[in-house]
């Protein structure tokens, strides 16, 4: 089935053949990405005056209607002195992911980084005293991941002319014009300057931008740095590839740019009680399912106050990292398949290679898809190093492959086939 192209909120650019965009090459070749949802919503976990905030942990001050005034106290005791740059960036390779995207800051409007034009920041306003991504900017340069910034440019609970904090601002008296003039360029210029060649820029919740608005943000980006991305978030069906919606895979295949943000449990921001932690091989097959459709996963961890990933996220991008060593190939620089529709089975492809993703391993040792190409010539299991040859029988209207009557692998048996 064909996803409608509406079905995702579309980045303009990709309706006039942006698909062969050089820029978005390496995005293209990674299919898979960290996402990291990190500030000082991590210290309160999801609780607030000893009560447990329901909700997404980052919206934790917006939920609690957090008075701007207390919600900064926050800042005094950020000290993520567990904080390791090299550790969290060895994990996203060791996961098979190949960029990073970080939060710049979030709605709650604190800094993450060394800001001028704000003392609302990681260096100003906490005793930590080191800017998180200089150190990872610099950890991506040396492991060669792609570092990307989130950034919220329409919510900001904390300026007081940003949008979306109704119990300490009056709304009617916002210059929201001014705050993009005033900060919200600055600090997209400082995040552009001081940090060296930025993959991406991850705009979130356009809300009240205007079209002329995003337009500006866009064209200061590409003005900064020409290669850098832009997340179709940032607003009015602009930016340089297309966002699903948070945790939402399409029924099909999309023929855009695009990228499914993810959660490995239900929060981004750490939060100490959501334990609803998916298995990892949910978090293979999704990943599958996306590239299978020709999306890209961002999936994300909530690192604690402390600086540490939590541990059950740690397990499940090993697992995940585990199958990719095995796997990569079928995921990697792919496309979606030629097969698509099929229950239980995922199809990719890269040249001449079509990748079949078994999930649901057939019984009596043969598996039949539908097939009305070019015959197969070969087929073998991606994990066989020897690549043994499987017997294929081309039917014209299916092909039947000989497989061992156990799934080699219980998650996705990758079988590859070649015409
Ligand atoms: O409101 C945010 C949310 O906190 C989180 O950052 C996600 C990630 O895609 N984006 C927004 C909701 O869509």
């Amino acid at each position: 089935m064909k996803q409608s192209v509406e079905a995702i909120p579309v980045a303009r650019s990709q309706r006039d053949g942006a698909q062969a965009d050089p820029r978005l090459a390496w995005w293209r070749e990674a299919r898979f990405g960290m996402f990291i949802h990190w500030g000082l919503y991590a210290l309160l976990a999801g609780r607030w005056k000893g009560e447990s905030v329901p909700g997404i942990g980052e919206w934790i001050m917006h939920r609690a209607r957090i008075p701007v005034a207390e919600y900064e106290l926050l800042a005094a005791e950020f000290n993520p002195i567990r904080f390791d740059a090299a550790e969290w960036v060895s994990l996203a390779k060791r996961a098979g992911q190949k960029y990073i995207v970080i939060t710049s800051k979030h709605h709650d409007g604190f800094c993450l980084f060394d800001s001028a034009v704000s003392d609302y920041d990681i260096i100003d306003a906490t005793p930590f005293g080191r800017d998180p991504l200089r150190e990872l900017a610099d950890e991506c340069a040396r492991q060669e991941v792609r570092l990307g910034f989130y950034y919220s440019q329409t919510q900001d609970w904390h300026h007081p002319d940003g949008n979306g904090n109704d119990w300490d601002y009056d709304e009617s008296q916002q210059d929201f014009g001014r705050y993009l003039e005033t900060y919200v360029r600055p600090q997209v210029r400082e995040l552009l300057t001081n940090y060296g060649p930025i993959g991406l820029i991850w705009f979130d919740t356009p809300k009240i931008i205007s079209s002329a608005q995003s337009r500006e943000l866009v064209d200061l980006v590409h003005e900064l740095q020409p290669d850098c991305l832009v997340s179709g978030r940032v607003g009015n069906t602009m930016g340089d590839y297309a966002s699903a919606g948070d945790n939402v895979i399409p029924d099909g295949r999309v023929d855009l740019d695009w990228e499914t943000p993810a959660t490995i449990n239900d929060t981004w921001g750490f939060k100490a009680d959501d334990h609803n932690w998916k298995p990892a091989g949910e978090l293979i097959q999704k990943l599958v399912d996306i590239v299978s459709k020709g999306g890209n996963y961002l999936l994300n961890v909530g690192p604690t106050a402390e600086g540490v990933i939590p541990e059950s996220s740690v397990e499940r991008l090993l697992a995940v990292g585990d199958w990719m060593q095995v796997n990569g190939e079928s995921v990697y620089g792919t496309v979606a398949g030629p097969l698509q529709g099929l229950d239980g089975c995922r199809c990719t492809a890269k040249d001449d290679l079509v990748f079949l993703h078994v999930f649901d391993w057939p019984s009596g040792g043969r598996l039949e898809v539908p097939w009305q190409a070019a015959p197969v010539h070969t087929a073998f299991l991606l994990a066989d190093d020897k690549r043994t040859p499987l017997s294929v029988e081309n039917r014209g209207v299916s092909v039947v492959i000989s497989v061992p009557q156990r799934a080699p692998d219980p998650v996705d048996t990758v079988i590859v086939l070649k015409q």
